[in-house]
């Protein structure tokens, strides 16, 4: 085992540390000379859009601003490592399986179109034509068009999307599954049940004119690490910021901005959070009820709002009252007192703003407790006006905006008949696969492709044994992708790797350089200039691959693709006329700084059946039910699987979680100091981690304990590495997302 170290991080999240980091990563990447000028045109009005997160840019401002995982990301694009021919000429493919992650990843970007050849064991070179014919030919020969599943990771921009889509349901399929189905699928699905859209609904302007942020389950110093700055200016504000995260995550906590000298100088920070509360894994619902039951005993709900824009108030105020403080105590694992002290402060705020991520999505029951935080906002009018409403913060720069452009197994109607009236065909009516039955399709056979839009489905995905096993059952995998991951290595019977420009890189079709566009977390849509030389003169552009690859598929296409493909302004003139929200595209992206998409929601107008902002009612009994009880005498933990501070997803980009204060290792396992003498263990003890599932039990061997402030009987650790132990048949109601936030595990001595 690798040296490694616990030791508790004592100074702010950003701060000094930050810069460090950066240049450490710029360096391992080869890039540090390049790196300050790259960094500059990240998030500006003429740059390039930061591949790491989905959070806005700042409107009115033009300078630079720092983000230590955002550098990350644009240098691990931007490395000067390349993987050539030579590279897998000397590894085999088996060999390559042996490797971790961190090693595939870190070999640096792919430079040429490579095929997998049986007979050697190894990937060969393959001309693009070949690929394509190659590819194009295995989907024609299939009995149908549901043999085959195109995923999405959402990094893909709206061109290559809304291309993709189409290419995919001219092919016959609705097969779209994408990285959201395991990311923020509960928020798409539940928010519009309760008012009518499924986006957030503030800008970043709302953050200014809040009063009260309440922050469920997302921690932002790693995953969206420019919202400190907001965060940091509500705080000075005199904002109150309650925060609901069973960990204390430093980057919530203190920060210091490293771009501002006084701070940096004494390093102390800025409080963040004012309150900070640390209720149970998945006990998000009860402290949402909670909040909603201590408002209507003790505070002052917006009486007129709910008479003129809601529905449901009644039956919910009644089952709120019914559900009594033992339950609501005991299911959420924060006190009647401390209900008191957020119900007051809430009820007394004058704008707030609820944001949610992973914690709250990847749970059986996220679906209800996303519903119950609309509750909660509806309660006291906190929608469609200044400083207030929902915030579900995107992960992936361009999550949202694949869906908006039509990556969706369950598409609309309305969509697909504008789709089919705009290029004349018939595109096929029934819902595809998503990511969980898409995995299940591939293991019986019923899927034989899988296609891959960037990602890493491999290691992304639940319950890894069978996916591998799945993917490897497939008559062909493909994936176009900047760089080496496991989803290359555990591949089909014939396999393709087509690597792709990345969002730095500079786009030439027709001679001219072409920009691609994106929608941040709050509806922000705008244009993306690569600015630097490709990594390879063999580098196509997403559209490019994908315009091909549907001329070498579909035969009776009426699609003009090499037409739309020379300049991006057409694809973006298509767009407009199919999808609603983007009339006038071109006009309005080139803008500096593009535009904001229309929310409904924002002027409260209500898109829902009843016309109206709807009350949901969930009681206490959902999370009885959401909760599986293992047949054991052993202890049974609560297990959240989540991010380090140095990865982007599957994507290692070292072993140090310095907010944590883990470094030199990823195989850790988070425990309460009262939970681990309970088990007669200590500290630094070497664990397996054993999940049970209806259909059995599932071993993660060897992690080490680390003592650390999280409620007894929770567990945290981190992702990939722990989704060997999430059941693939463990999913969020209806949304079907992988419960990767709370898996039933006993763990003993290794
Ligand atoms: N640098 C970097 N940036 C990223 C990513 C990355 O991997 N690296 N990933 C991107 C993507 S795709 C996404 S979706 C986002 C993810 O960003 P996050 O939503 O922050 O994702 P996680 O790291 O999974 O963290 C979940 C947080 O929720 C808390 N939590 C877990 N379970 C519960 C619960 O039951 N209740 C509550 N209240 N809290 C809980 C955890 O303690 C943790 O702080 O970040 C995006 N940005
Ligand atoms: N246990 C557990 N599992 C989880 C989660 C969790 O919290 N816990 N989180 C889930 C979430 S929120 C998400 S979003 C998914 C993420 O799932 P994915 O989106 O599938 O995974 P990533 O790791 O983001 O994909 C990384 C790969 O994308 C490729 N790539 C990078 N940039 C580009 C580009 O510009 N173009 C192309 N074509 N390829 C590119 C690189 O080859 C890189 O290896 O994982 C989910 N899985
Ligand atoms: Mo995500």
């Amino acid at each position: 085992m690798a040296e490694h170290e616990i030791k508790r991080y004592k100074g702010p999240a950003g701060g000094w540390g930050a810069l460090r980091s950066s240049l450490e990563h710029l360096r391992h990447e080869g890039v540090l000379a390049e790196g300050s000028a790259l960094l500059l045109k990240s998030n500006q009005a003429e740059g390039f859009d930061c591949p790491g997160c989905a959070w806005p840019e700042p409107n009115a401002h033009s300078t630079f601003e720092f983000c230590e995982n955002g550098v990350k990301a644009v240098a691990a694009e931007a490395t000067s490592k390349r993987v050539t021919r030579e590279f897998f000429a000397t590894h085999s493919v088996s060999a390559l399986a042996e490797q971790d992650d961190y090693f595939l990843e870190d070999q640096g970007r792919l430079t040429e179109p490579m095929a997998y050849d049986p007979n050697t064991d190894h990937y060969k070179p393959v001309s693009w034509e070949e690929a394509f014919a190659a590819i194009g030919a295995h989907l024609r020969g299939l009995a149908s068009p549901d043999e085959a599943i195109f995923y999405t990771s959402g990094r893909t921009s709206n061109e290559a999307a809304f291309l993709y889509q189409l290419f995919v349901r001219e092919f016959g399929t609705n097969n779209l599954p994408d990285c959201s189905n395991m990311c923020h699928e509960p928020t798409s699905l539940g928010m519009p049940e309760s008012i009518g859209v499924g986006k957030g609904t503030v800008t970043l302007e709302d953050f200014d004119e809040a009063d009260t942020l309440l922050l469920f389950g997302h921690n932002p110093g790693t995953n969206h690490p420019r919202m400190l700055g907001t965060l940091q200016k509500a705080a000075r504000r005199g904002s109150r910021i309650l925060v609901f995260n069973p960990l204390r995550e430093r980057g919530l906590e203190r920060f210091t901005h490293p771009q501002e000298p006084g701070g940096m100088l004494t390093n102390r920070g800025t409080p963040i959070a004012t309150h900070y509360y640390q209720p149970k894994i998945g006990g998000d619902l009860a402290v949402a009820l909670g909040i909603a039951r201590d408002v209507l005993e003790n505070g002052h709900p917006d009486q007129a709002f709910i008479a003129a824009h809601t529905h449901g108030f009644q039956a919910f105020e009644e089952s709120v009252l019914k559900t009594s403080w033992e339950e609501i105590e005991q299911a959420s694992g924060l006190t009647r007192a401390d209900f008191r002290a957020i119900g007051e402060i809430y009820d007394q705020g004058k704008a707030a703003i609820i944001t949610w991520g992973m914690g709250i999505t990847q749970h059986r029951h996220a679906v209800a407790t996303i519903h119950m935080l609309l509750n909660v906002l509806l309660l006291k009018g906190n929608i469609g006006k200044a400083g207030a409403g929902p915030a579900p913060i995107r992960g992936h720069s361009n999550v949202q905006g694949d869906r908006t452009m039509g990556i969706y197994e369950q598409p609309s109607a309305t969509f697909l008949d504008a789709l089919g009236a705009e290029f004349d065909f018939a595109p096929p009516r029934n819902h595809g696969f998503d990511v969980v039955a898409s995995i299940s399709a591939m293991l019986e056979g019923r899927a034989k492709v899988f296609f891959g839009l960037g990602g890493n489905f491999a290691n992304a995905t639940p319950d890894t044994a069978r996916v591998h096993q799945a993917l490897q059952k497939c008559d062909l995998t493909v994936h176009v992708t900047t760089k080496l991951n496991r989803s290359h290595i555990v591949h089909g019977k014939a396999a393709f790797i087509l690597p792709c420009l990345g969002r730095t890189e500079i786009d030439i079709q027709d001679g001219k350089p072409q920009g691609v566009t994106v929608e941040d977390s709050m509806s922000m849509v705008h244009i993306s200039h690569g600015i630097r030389a490709p990594a390879s003169p063999h580098l196509r552009s997403e559209c490019s691959i994908i315009a091909h690859l549907a001329l070498a598929t579909l035969k009776e296409s009426k699609t003009p693709w090499l037409y739309l493909l020379a300049d991006y302004d057409r694809i973006r003139d298509r767009i407009a006329r199919v999808v609603v929200g983007f009339e006038n595209f071109n006009e309005r992206v080139h803008k500096p700084r593009g535009f904001h998409l229309h929310l409904a929601p924002r002027s409260r107008i209500w898109n829902t059946p009843t016309g109206k902002a709807n009350f949901v009612v969930h009681d206490l009994a959902v999370l009885q039910a959401s909760r599986f009880v293992p047949q054991t005498n052993q202890r049974v933990f609560t297990l959240m699987t989540i991010r380090s501070h140095d990865q982007y997803n599957t994507t290692i980009y070292g072993l140090s979680d310095r907010y944590r204060g883990v470094s030199g290792i990823r195989n850790v396992c988070f425990m309460n100091a009262s939970d681990i003498e309970a088990l007669n263990m200590k500290a630094g003890t070497m664990v397996n981690i054993t999940s049970h599932w209806m259909d059995g039990q599932r071993t993660a061997h060897g992690f080490l304990l680390v003592a650390y402030d999280i409620p007894t009987g929770c567990l945290a650790g981190y992702y990939p590495e722990l989704n060997v132990l999430v059941p693939l048949s463990s999913y969020a109601d209806r949304a079907r997302t992988p419960t990767s936030k709370s898996v039933a595990v006993t763990v003993e001595a290794a």
